[in-house]
């Protein structure tokens, strides 16, 4: 299986639940910018004290911080990883392609995780975390509709993009999953 991912899609889509299961399972780095940032946040770190209204009103954190987040772990691995939650942007995938480009370790595969809007606020309302009020998750969503969504062509035209329906039980969309990446791209 393809051992440098990039897990895309809606917030809420799962993208996190399945990028530990396919870590877990394949001892890939696993790393979700989104966990790191509430990494900072809970430390009361100088970051995560400049994160944390950003992250609770549903926006996006700085590019600089993100990258200053991923470049340092990135750097010192060598088993495979995979991204879950960055890039966010096509700035922040122009800085990663530059990172990797450095590291030479291209991306194999851009797993997109499709699901309906109704379906992601239900699992996000019960699931509850701080920015999981109706209103932060609708900004979240239109976040990514008009920043987030513009990458899934940018990897659709590099040739590495692979779609999979989210909407499925957890063990559903983690076998239609490993049957994307098993293909080759
Ligand atoms: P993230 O932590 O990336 O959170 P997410 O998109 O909400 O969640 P994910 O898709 O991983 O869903 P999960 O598996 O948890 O981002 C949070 C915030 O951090 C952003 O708003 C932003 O402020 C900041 N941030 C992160 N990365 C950034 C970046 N690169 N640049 C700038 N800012 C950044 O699943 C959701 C729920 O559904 C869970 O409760 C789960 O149990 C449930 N679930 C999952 N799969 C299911 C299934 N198949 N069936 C039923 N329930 C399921």
């Amino acid at each position: 299986m393809k051992n440098r991912l990039l897990f895309l899609g809606p917030p809420g889509a799962g993208k996190g639940t399945q990028a530990s299961l396919i870590c877990k399972e394949q001892s890939l780095l696993h790393l979700s910018t989104g966990d790191l940032l509430r990494e900072e946040v809970s430390a009361h770190s100088d970051l995560g004290k400049e994160a944390e209204s950003i992250m609770n009103r549903g926006e996006l954190v700085s590019d600089e911080i993100v990258l200053s987040i991923v470049e340092k772990r990135l750097s010192y691995n060598k088993k495979g990883w995979l991204l879950d939650g960055f890039p966010r942007n096509l700035a922040q995938a122009g800085l990663l392609q530059d990172l990797l480009d450095k590291l030479d370790q291209p991306i194999l595969a851009v797993l997109l995780l499709d699901i309906d809007d109704d379906i992601l606020i239900k699992r996000m309302l019960s699931r509850g975390r701080k920015d999981d009020t109706e209103l932060v998750i609708r900004n979240r969503l239109k976040i990514y509709r008009d920043i987030t969504s513009p990458l899934v062509n940018h990897y659709k035209k590099l040739g590495i993009l692979k779609s999979v329906n989210g909407s499925g039980n957890v063990e559903d969309v983690n076998s239609q999953i490993k049957a994307a990446l098993i293909e080759t791209v």
